[in-house]
């Protein structure tokens, strides 16, 4: 358990690595310079670019320099212990929809949800993996009915890793695949139902219509169902991934977020601008392409990748 954990851990540490270096390395070189309005600039604008959005960046400023203020030190190693327990903070004010509970013998559905790209597919295979190594009886929804290539990359998912899937026709009612595979889920003693989506952006009213009707047709063959929806973000789009959020937090309840590539990823610090202006939770990180690269999210690994020497 120790040695998964510590995996884990070094996983999250190694996908960060990027962000810490630009972060370390320009911090430290404001060091040796007094602390004046300049270098909290100087400051602000590091920690901009790393992606943590222009609100919290200045909320980093801000809380250095009340600190400064009662307790003086041009010390790297406590100002780095500030920043890191001021993101600890941050990441513990989490404002989170509770999954839903299915009653006993149904099977969990997730909704997986977010833009073409950003790594849905992706993330359904690799929770597939792990939901599977923990025993579980796992079934994909190939509800990205209008790509071809979508049901195929699935499916191939499904093979490699021996996962049973329910599909249908390119071009084919998304709810009507959700029907039946939700419906043969609960008839073949499924425990997980992962379901994949189409994700147009560009016409939002349309694909948030379809979305509401996949969940009708969930709650029609098992009530409380849904039980959650996540959001897929791709890291490096950054700031962007913020509106995208928000887009889809206003029209579907979301869960929680899945953040993949995090790993290619320098704007890492795209974690707290998440946290600060959607009150979002992160559960789940992707940390490279392979089956194996997520791991649940972890506050501290992520602080320490970040803020620590
Ligand atoms: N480096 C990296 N690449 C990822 C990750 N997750 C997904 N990808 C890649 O991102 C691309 C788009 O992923 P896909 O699952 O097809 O996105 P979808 O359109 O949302 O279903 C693929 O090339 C994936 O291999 C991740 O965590 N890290
Ligand atoms: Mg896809």
């Amino acid at each position: 358990m120790f040695k998964f954990l510590k995996s884990g851990y070094e996983k999250i540490k190694t996908a960060l690595s990027k962000t810490r270096s630009l972060l370390s390395q320009r911090i430290q070189a404001l060091f040796g310079k007094p602390w004046n309005d300049e270098t909290f600039d100087e400051l602000e604008q590091i920690l901009f670019e790393a992606d943590l959005g222009t609100k919290c960046a200045s909320s980093f400023v801000e809380h250095l320099r009340s600190r400064l203020r009662t307790k003086p030190t041009n010390e790297m190693e406590e100002i780095l212990k500030i920043f890191h327990d001021y993101t600890l903070s941050i990441l513990s004010k989490r404002n989170p929809l509770e999954p839903k509970t299915p009653s006993a013998s149904e099977p969990y559905v997730y909704l997986i949800v977010g833009v073409n790209g950003s790594g849905k597919t992706t993330s359904i295979a690799k929770l597939a993996k792990r939901f599977q190594q923990e025993g579980k009886k796992v079934l994909l929804a190939a509800g990205d009915t209008f790509r071809a290539a979508a049901i195929e990359q699935l499916s191939t998912w499904a093979d490699r890793l021996g996962i049973e899937i329910v599909k249908s026709k390119p071009g084919s009612d998304p709810s009507a695949v959700v029907f039946d595979a939700l419906t043969a889920a609960k008839a073949r003693g499924m425990e997980i139902v992962l379901i994949d989506t189409a994700g147009r952006l560009q016409n939002k009213a349309d694909l948030m219509k379809e979305l509401e009707k996949v969940r009708r047709v969930c709650s029609k063959v098992i009530p409380s169902a849904p039980h959650e929806t996540l959001l897929v973000l791709d890291a490096t789009t950054g700031q962007n991934a913020i509106d995208q959020a928000q887009v889809f937090h206003d029209s579907t309840p979301l869960n929680g977020i899945l953040l993949a590539k995090l790993d290619g990823s320098a704007k890492g610090g795209i974690v707290l601008s998440i946290y600060q202006q959607l009150g979002i939770p992160v559960l789940w990180v992707g940390t490279g392409e392979k089956a194996d690269d997520l791991e649940p999210f972890d506050p501290v690994a992520y602080a320490d990748s970040l803020f620590s020497l």
